[in-house]
């Protein structure tokens, strides 16, 4: 396979990073196209934790080269914060990595938007606080700064001075970031980034780059938190499905195939519906048991059992061609297990929501199956074959622990 995209089919944190870190030894370049330092993409290398929050995840010991592409939203500080930890264990790595000019930078004064913003909601939506949203309301409303802006010092500071005339209008003088703090940031975060000898790239040039080898596109968030298809607006706001790797010039025709990871229960952090959330003793046990903190924020994970109807939507609306389950090991010595087939919406049942919107109205109807002690045991066969035979999708792969190599093709 040459050219895959790998995305998270549930809300997020299906293990992703993992996954991603275990194929990538076999491709020349692992791209993240979407999203920003809102992700936490866990892996571990010889043993050691690495949480990257805007790094591909390449292996640094391997041959892959890492591309952070236009569609995402970049916070250079925490890129540079990421690229020191790699740099004192794999000395260079920074050289692997390349950034397209035309990405949009998360400043500083989006950090303070994005908590005032939730300050000032009446259902917050729980964001990361990272700045994603205003960083792409900027993007969308002409008023962001791209990568290529720091390398022309005079139109940078007209750009943030005309900017931060806007912004501080529209905030009533709330924002503490002026203009000038950050162009002075924007300055300082260069040179530390010349320093580290990353590469500053077009994805123009890399087209031919990239089609003539290797890539692995790596998504963020999952379908569910999707801006147009997720369940709005408690959605992040970027593409979390595989159509966003438009953003680095390609075509999802060009991919050999849409890999979607999948958990084997449901989790969710931030607010917004959940049909089959557990709210009992089970759910607490089961989010001990698979440490559901979030990775960039230390939340607490909400819990559920897996549901089918919302795996079908994520499917359609992404294209999902092949399931890695992970986290099943998490679910061993349950005597039962239930899972989610169909939903009550309004007396309606659904074995697919229709819109998003079903998703705020659903009652679950679950069926029960029996548990397994580990995921050798035959119960764990026929769970896995329910799902496969509910979504249409074939589950290749099973991932048993958090480590890279604890991973096995299903047949
Ligand atoms: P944002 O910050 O604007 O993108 O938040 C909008 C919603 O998107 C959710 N979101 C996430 N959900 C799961 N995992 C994410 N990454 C971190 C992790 C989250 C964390 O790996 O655990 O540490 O809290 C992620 N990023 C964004 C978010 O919760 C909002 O519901
Ligand atoms: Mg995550």
């Amino acid at each position: 396979m040459k050219r895959v995209a790998i995305v998270g089919s549930q809300w997020g944190d299906e293990g992703k990073g993992k996954v991603v870190n275990y194929f990538s030894k076999n491709y020349e370049w692992i791209v993240r196209y979407s999203g920003g330092a809102n992700a936490g993409h866990t892996i571990y290398i010889d043993g050691k934790k690495y949480v990257n929050h805007l790094l591909p995840s390449i292996t640094p010991n391997g041959y892959s080269k890492g591309f952070l592409g236009a569609g995402m939203v970049i916070d250079l500080e925490q890129l540079i914060n990421e690229l020191k930890i790699l740099e004192a264990d794999f000395p260079g790595i920074s050289s692997k990595i390349y950034i397209d000019y035309e990405t949009f930078l998360v400043l500083p004064w989006h950090k303070e938007e994005d908590e005032l913003r939730e300050s000032m909601r009446k259902n917050p939506i729980g964001t990361t606080k990272k700045g994603i949203g205003p960083a792409y309301t900027d993007k969308v409303s002409r008023e962001g700064i791209k990568l290529y802006n720091i390398f022309d010092e005079k139109l940078l500071k007209e750009r943030l001075s005309e900017i931060y005339y806007l912004k501080n209008k529209i905030y009533s003088g709330k924002i503490k970031s002026t203009d000038k703090d950050v162009f002075e940031y924007l300055l300082k975060v260069k040179r530390d980034l010349d320093k580290l000898n990353v590469n500053f790239a077009s994805a123009v040039k890399m087209g031919d780059v990239f089609r003539s080898t290797s890539v692995l596109f790596e998504g963020a968030q999952g379908v569910l938190l999707d801006l147009d298809f997720g369940t709005y607006p408690f959605v992040t706001s970027g593409s979390t499905m595989a159509h966003g790797v438009s953003s680095v010039g390609f075509s999802t025709f060009e991919l050999d195939k849409v890999m979607g990871v999948l958990k084997a229960y449901t989790t969710r952090v931030g607010s917004g519906p959940f049909p089959t959330e557990l709210f009992d003793e089970t759910g607490g046990k089961i989010a001990k048991l698979g440490n559901e903190f979030g990775a960039t924020t230390g939340r607490p994970r909400r819990v559920g059992w897996l549901d089918l109807p919302a795996l079908r939507y994520a499917k359609i609306r992404s294209g999902l061609n092949e399931f890695v389950i992970t986290k099943a090991d998490v679910l061993d010595g349950f005597d039962e297990v239930k899972i989610c087939t169909k939903y009550d919406v309004e007396g309606k049942i659904k074995e697919i929501p229709d819109s998003s919107y079903d998703f705020y109205k659903a009652k679950p109807i679950y069926e029960t199956l029996k548990g397994w002690k580990s995921t050798n045991d035959v119960n764990f066969l026929k769970y896995m074959a329910f799902i496969e035979e509910f979504t249409g999708v074939k589950i290749n792969y099973i991932s048993y622990g958090p480590k890279t190599e604890e991973m096995c093709t299903k047949n």
